[in-house]
This record gives C-alpha cells, structure tokens and sequence, in this order.
C-alpha cells in the first residue's frame, strides 16, 4: 500500500499505487500555450504563469520515466483546413485578436504542424511515449486516450500542465467520470490567470475530493514506489 500526502485525502484512494497501474498526462504544454509569439502570448496574458510548472513538471517527468510510470502528453490543435474547429470557437478567438488558424509570430495559431503548436522542447516527448491530439479542451473528447488508458490497465492519473482551469480541469472532469482515480500537482500546473489556478485547484478539493485530490511534485517524487 502506497499513499501520497495529498489534500484532501491520501491518494491513491485504495493505496494501490504502481507504475503498471499509473499515468503521469502532461497536458498541452506547447509553445502556443507558453512561448513567446504563441497563443497565449498574443491574447496579451502573462507568459511567467504559464511557464511556471516547467521545471517541476521537468522534474517529474524525468523521475516518473525511470520510474516506469506510464507517461502521456497532449496537444491541442485543429486541422491545418479547420474543419475540426467549431465556427463558435473560431470566433470567439478571433475577439481577443488571436484567431484560431490565422498567422501569427509562430506559424499559425493552434493548428496541427504548425512550430507553435508543438510541444516546447523543455519537455518534448521521448521515441514510445504516447502523444494525444485533441481538437478540444478535454483529452477525452474526440481523441484515443480512454482506449489507451483502459488497455495499458490505468487506473491511477497523475495531471499536469496548462492551463490549470482550462485543459487541465476539464481533462480532470472526464477522467474523475470515468472512474479514473485523479491527482493534480498544483506546482505543476499554471494558468493565464492566478486567482483562476487558486480557484481551480480548491475546486478538486471540495466535497471531500469531488474531483479527486491535491498534491505538488516534491512530495509526490518523494512518496513514489
Ligand atoms: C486553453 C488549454 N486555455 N490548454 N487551452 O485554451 O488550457
């Protein structure tokens, strides 16, 4: 039996804790989430917000991996001809003067092959690590993820990555659904706003765990099997 000191509760749930068993996902750290000239860049938000989690997901990726742990990324990003991107979602973007799929400082915005849309070189995913392509801001919707997590026997997801209240929670709410025991590293997640990270985080909490528990990367390497 393995527990990680976690917020609200130990976590795992049950303390079955093991690399056959359990995922770290690292979600959409790309450059259009957290380099300059990148989405979030151009929206105008703070990019030392988003870049924060860098070095201790690096951490933990690196600890995980010669662990055995499972290990996923993710990207978000349409079809360089859009037709998986939602008129709604296109337009809202284009409001805050970032458009999805129209050029910018780093190819064009949030479309698939483009160099801002590629995971940042930080944490670049190694040769057999699974990389998940999503049109949107869950991990679940319209992707292979779920089948890949139930053939390996995945049980046990650790999340990570930007944004927080976005991509993060949103992948947290999928997961929590589908039976999947969720733990989200607070020092390994960032979001374009800080008070939406605080919110978010709290969120996970509530209720007991409603989504899962809390925990930051220090004391998650340092309980690790
Ligand atoms: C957003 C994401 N924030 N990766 N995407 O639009 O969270």
């Amino acid at each position: 039996m393995t527990h990680v000191p976690s917020d609200p509760y130990p976590w795992p749930w049950n303390g079955d804790l093991r690399p056959e068993n359990t995922a770290l996902i690292i979600i959409d750290m790309q450059t259009d989430f957290c380099g300059p000239g990148g989405y979030v860049d151009k929206m105008g938000y703070d990019l030392s917000l988003t870049r924060a989690p860098i070095g201790p997901i690096k951490a933990t990726l690196a600890a995980m991996r010669e662990a055995g742990y499972h290990i996923f990324h993710t990207r978000e990003g349409h079809r360089p001809d859009l037709a998986d991107l939602p008129a709604n979602k296109r337009w809202r973007s284009q409001q805050i003067g970032a458009g999805i799929g129209d050029a910018g400082p780093c190819g064009r915005i949030l479309v698939r092959g483009e160099p801002g849309w590629d995971i940042i070189e930080e944490l670049y995913p190694m040769e057999g690590e699974p990389i998940i392509d999503k049109p949107g801001k869950g991990s679940f919707c319209a992707t292979d993820l779920e089948l890949m997590l139930r053939t390996r026997g995945i049980e046990n997801i650790v999340l990570t990555g930007i944004t927080t209240d976005v991509c993060v929670s949103t992948t947290m709410r999928e997961a929590n659904d589908r039976g999947f025991e969720c733990l989200v590293l607070e020092d390994c997640c960032g979001a374009t706003d800080a008070g939406n990270h605080a919110a978010a985080i709290k969120m996970v909490k509530m209720q007991g765990g409603v989504f899962g528990a809390v925990s930051d990367s220090e004391t998650l390497l340092g309980a690790l099997p």
